[in-house]
């Protein structure tokens, strides 16, 4: 990408956010906007000492105000940082639309109402929460009662990614306040804005200092990895890269400290011939090019029902070509820029991959021409191809871009077992009519999470994580208390 500067307009700092104040780091990095390529804030890294001041910062509160804190106190504070940042919802927005490149109505619909959902939700699910109790027979006839108690876990340090940065930051650090606990968080270096803000959105509800700590910085050698390897660090909750996860679950390995990772994906949707078809493609355009295709829930791999191939590849590559490719701010933009100049050389190398392997690219597969200034942000058209191996790299590898490959199958056992045929395991999509099917597929495909005739529609109670190599544990609603917390056993004898 050009090296731009600014494109304009002011350059702000992100300062990392420790012990309740904005801090300084070991340097500073530049951030640029995905849309021009321009710089748009500095942001301070933190070294080896910011992060130690965190985790003692994050210790200390544990320990002192925020454990101290009665149950609906916490909670009534966590309600009060849900309206914070709705009070402040367009910085929000300004700040993850600049980080990210999203579409405005995109931020503004899904990003940044989550953020506070999130508070809310988990503010609300950990009272309501009962623990078991056992009645137990002694020799003596007196008896003894058995019962459990939660209690925070202790200092959980948050790793996050960029894709979706305020709602999967809160998706963990909300959770981890409602239980006692008290966070450290490395928000990915593609997205640091809101995590900071969020910072002073903490203040100004009474969060005490130190619950809530931000160190800005990079993954291998940086603060992400700095804060795998702290020893004060009591667990680890990670959104982000299965390779990732892997190193981190190594670093995790010493000392003994629980994990939570939710990973990538190369998630199937299947569209039987008895669907609704109109409503097929509008989810199928929904779950292959929303956020320009970076949504770990995406499916990057659509199977269709042969009498109906044709008809859906071609409705859905029209809807694909109808897509305005802009900036955010514009009521009209249906698709915003991949997240980097990196990421853009990765998803074009799979471009490349498809055509050398002999695809059909049925629309897109390459760089749009894009006006002015947009000639420098990292974009890609919206692309879809047939005719691949399911054994091709394009149809193995998660690629995270607004790209999905279209093969026709014949029978439910043949889609199900091709859906399945991948190391990943966390989302599914199925449309059809048939209500017998929809329960019959949704049982045995491999998945954390399968959608019938919908796609990315959420209630934060459920369950949500992935099988095999797309994560550990399950996060939301009451699931989340069973990794923010540990349970103790209580043994009265009467
Ligand atoms: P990433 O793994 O590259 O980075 C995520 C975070 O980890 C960043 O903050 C990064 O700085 C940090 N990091 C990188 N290497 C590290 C290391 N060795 N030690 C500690 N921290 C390290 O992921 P990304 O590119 O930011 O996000 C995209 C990926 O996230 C995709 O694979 C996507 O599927 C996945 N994702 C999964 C979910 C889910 O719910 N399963 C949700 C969103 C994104
Ligand atoms: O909705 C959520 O809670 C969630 N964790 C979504 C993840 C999206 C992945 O890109």
């Amino acid at each position: 990408m050009p090296g731009n500067e600014s494109g304009g307009g002011k350059v702000k700092d992100i300062a990392n956010w420790i012990d309740g104040a904005p801090a300084p780091g070991i340097a500073w990095f530049d951030k640029r906007t995905p849309v021009d390529g321009s710089v748009v804030a500095r942001v301070a890294e933190a070294g080896q000492a910011e992060l130690d001041r965190a985790v003692a910062a994050a210790r200390r509160a544990l320990a002192g105000p925020w454990g101290r804190l009665p149950l609906a106190e916490r909670c009534a504070v966590l309600h009060k940082v849900a309206a914070g940042i709705e009070a402040r919802f367009d910085e929000f927005l300004a700040a993850e639309i600049q980080d990210t490149g999203k579409p405005r109505s995109l931020a503004s619909h899904i990003d940044i109402p989550r953020g506070a959902a999130n508070f809310r939700v988990f503010a609300d699910t950990v009272r309501n929460v009962a623990t078991e109790c056992f009645e137990t027979d002694t020799p003596d006839g007196r008896g003894a009662l058995n019962y459990a108690l939660r209690r925070p876990v202790g200092v959980v340090g948050v790793i996050s990614p960029w894709n979706l940065p305020l709602l999967l930051l809160t998706w963990k650090v909300a959770p981890a306040l409602a239980c006692g606990n008290t966070v450290v968080c490395k928000p990915s270096e593609e997205t640091p804005q809101t995590a900071t803000l969020l910072g002073e959105v903490m203040k100004e509800a009474g969060v005490p200092d130190g619950v809530y700590n931000v160190v800005h910085g990079y993954g291998p050698g940086s603060a992400g990895e700095m804060l795998t390897r702290h020893r004060d660090v009591d667990a680890i909750t990670f959104t982000g890269e299965t390779r990732t996860g892997t190193a981190i679950m190594k670093a995790a390995a010493e000392g003994v400290r629980a994990v939570s990772f939710e990973l990538g994906g190369k998630n199937p949707a299947i569209v039987f011939a008895d669907c609704d078809f109109d409503a097929a493609i509008e989810g199928t355009m929904r779950s292959v090019f929303a956020n320009c295709g970076q949504v770990c829930l995406g499916t990057e791999r659509v199977y269709v029902e042969r009498p109906i191939f044709e008809r859906f590849v071609g409705a859905l590559a029209r809807a694909a070509r109808g897509l305005k490719l802009g900036p955010p701010e514009d009521a009209a933009t249906g698709m915003g820029p991949l997240i980097s100049e990196e990421h853009r050389r990765k998803v074009l190398a799979y471009y490349e991959r498809a055509r050398l392997e002999g695809a059909t690219v049925v629309t897109g597969g390459g760089v749009p021409s894009m006006p002015g200034a947009l000639a420098g942000g990292a974009w890609v058209e919206p692309t879809i191809w047939t005719g691949l191996a399911d054994d091709s790299p394009v149809n193995r590898e998660e690629i995270f871009g607004p790209c999905c490959h279209v093969a026709p199958f014949d029978t439910e056992d043949e889609a199900i077992a091709r859906a399945n045929d991948t190391e990943y395991g966390l989302a599914a999509a199925v449309w059809t009519t048939n209500l017998s099917r929809a329960h019959r597929v949704s049982a045995r495909l491999e998945a954390g999470i399968v959608w019938v005739n919908s796609w990315f529609l959420r209630d934060l109670r459920t369950p949500f994580g992935g099988s095999k190599h797309s994560g550990i544990g399950r996060e939301g609603g009451v699931h989340s208390l069973e990794f923010y917390t540990e349970l103790k056993n209580v043994c009265i004898k009467l």
